[in-house]
This record gives structure tokens, sequence and C-alpha cells, in this order.
């Protein structure tokens, strides 16, 4: 019987998260080294990333880091033709960087709303078009395999596909990355490169700590989601490494749930 199992491994395979020193960013970094990886860990603060990346090697896990901010394109190519010079090229990107800001209509800002769609709508598209350029540059070796020449990930949201008071802005921007990943699937998809999104729900992260702290927000996820519970960071790294291995070959432009049923029910 031919070796049809499906591979979750990711040895080899150069990966850059962005916003990965800590939360959702960090958990999926970890999980993809498990499997294999080498991540790049991308966040604005060279000395957060650098503790981060201390403590992959102590667990002799291999990666990185690529500090820069995601609204900077020209620090963002320097540091894509760093990770190209130092691990022969780029597998994968995942778009995850991106902060909250919750506010009553009446006090959110004009500047506020495009501050949230630069930093998790249009960086996700500017950073996936030039990280596309250096998948699409590498050299097929094996054609008896479908061609496999890189993955991106978008960091979707419940709120991608569902509205709740006082975050206009980023439930916006998190829809509009459910419409590039489509459109990236259908461009880069014919070329070997698979794009897609993970759409988190409720995640016991640092963007969230006001929410935790406001017990009836607490409780009403609770009811709202089926599994009864805010997720733990490292549920969502799975997911991530899923899309990321030959397993996920020919999903393209799918955004994976990973919200204990949230949006799933009424
Ligand atoms: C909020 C939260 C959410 C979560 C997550 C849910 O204010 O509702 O910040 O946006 O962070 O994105 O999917």
């Amino acid at each position: 019987m031919d070796n049809w199992l499906p591979d979750f491994r990711l040895d080899g395979k150069a990966i850059l998260v962005t916003g990965a020193s800590r939360g959702l960013g960090l958990a999926m970094a970890q999980a993809m080294a498990a499997s294999g990886a080498t991540v790049v860990l991308n966040g604005r603060d060279e000395k957060n990333l650098e503790e981060a990346c201390k403590a992959f090697a102590e667990a002799g896990l291999s990666a990185d880091i690529a500090p820069f901010d995601v609204l900077d394109m020209d620090a963002a190519e320097d540091a894509l033709a760093e990770i190209g010079k130092r691990h022969g090229g780029l597998y994968g990107l995942i778009n995850n960087a991106g902060h909250q800001h919750r506010s009553p209509l009446e006090e959110f800002s004009d500047d506020a709303f495009q501050e949230l769609i630069a930093v998790h709508l249009t960086s996700a598209f500017q950073l996936s078009k030039r990280a596309a350029k250096m998948m699409l540059d590498t050299e097929i070796l094996d054609e008896s395999k479908p061609v496999d020449r890189g993955r991106i990930i978008n960091i979707c949201s419940v709120l991608s596909s569902h509205g709740r008071p006082t975050v206009p802005a980023y439930a916006a921007a998190k829809t509009g990355l459910v419409g590039l990943i489509r459109g990236l699937a259908a461009d880069l998809g014919p070329r070997g490169v698979n794009v897609n999104g993970i759409a988190p729900g409720y995640f016991l992260t640092e963007i969230n700590k006001p929410l935790l702290a406001d017990k009836a927000f607490t409780a009403w996820v609770e009811n709202r989601t089926p599994m009864g519970r805010w997720a733990d960071p490292r549920e969502l790294g799975g997911a991530a490494v899923y899309l990321m291995s030959p397993a996920a070959s020919f999903v393209n432009g799918h955004v994976l749930s990973v919200d204990g049923g949230m949006t799933a029910v009424l």
C-alpha cells in the first residue's frame, strides 16, 4: 500500500508568524515547531522575540526572529530577504498580528477604524503578496507530486461571520480577511500556494483580558459557546499545523473555525 497516510510533519519548512511573541501567534509557532518547522517569530519588540525564541531553543525546537512592524513594508521586505538568506526561502506565512479597539460607536474615531483595518487587513494583503513572491520562487524537484510551493494562513475570528457591539473595525477587518483568503486562493492556488484561514472563538489571551475582567461578558461567552468555556491558546496550534502540512495539500480558500461551536449554533 503506497504511503497514503496523511502527513502532519513540517520538517524543513520555514514559516513566518506575525504577532508571535505571545498569545495565539506564539501558540501556533510552538505547535508548528514541535511538528518540525523552523518558525520565524515576528513582533515589534525585539527583546520579547528574543525571550520567546530562547525558550524554543531550550526545548530543542528551531526558531528565529524577524522584528518589524507589519505596517512598515520596507522593514518587512528587509526581514523577508534576511529569512531567504538564513533559511533558503519561505514556505509559510501566518498573518496573525493585530490588536483590538473596543468603543461605543459615538466615540469610535475614524483614525481608530483606519488603523485597525491597516494592521489586520491591509498588512495581510501586503505581506502575503511579498511572501508569495518568495514561495513561487521555490524550485519543484519532485514532479511526481502535486506542486506544493507554500501556505498562507490569515487569522480571522468569530467576528468574521458575526457582529457584536463596540468592535466595528475589528469585525470589518476580520470579515475582509475572508474575502482576501478567497481572492488569494484563486490567484495562488494554481501556482501551488494554498491560502486558508483560521477563525478562533474566545481564547484566554492578552487581547481579551478586559473582557475576562467583565463577569457578565465572560458568562455570556460560556453560555454562547456549546463547549461552555474559553479556550487555551494551545488549542489553536493543531489547526495551524494541519493547514501548513501535506495533509492539507488540497485545502484552499477555507476558513477553519476553532470556536467550540459558537458560530455553529443560535
Ligand atoms: C472581542 C474579542 C474577540 C476575540 C476573537 C474572537 O472583543 O470580541 O477581542 O474579537 O479576540 O477575535 O474570535
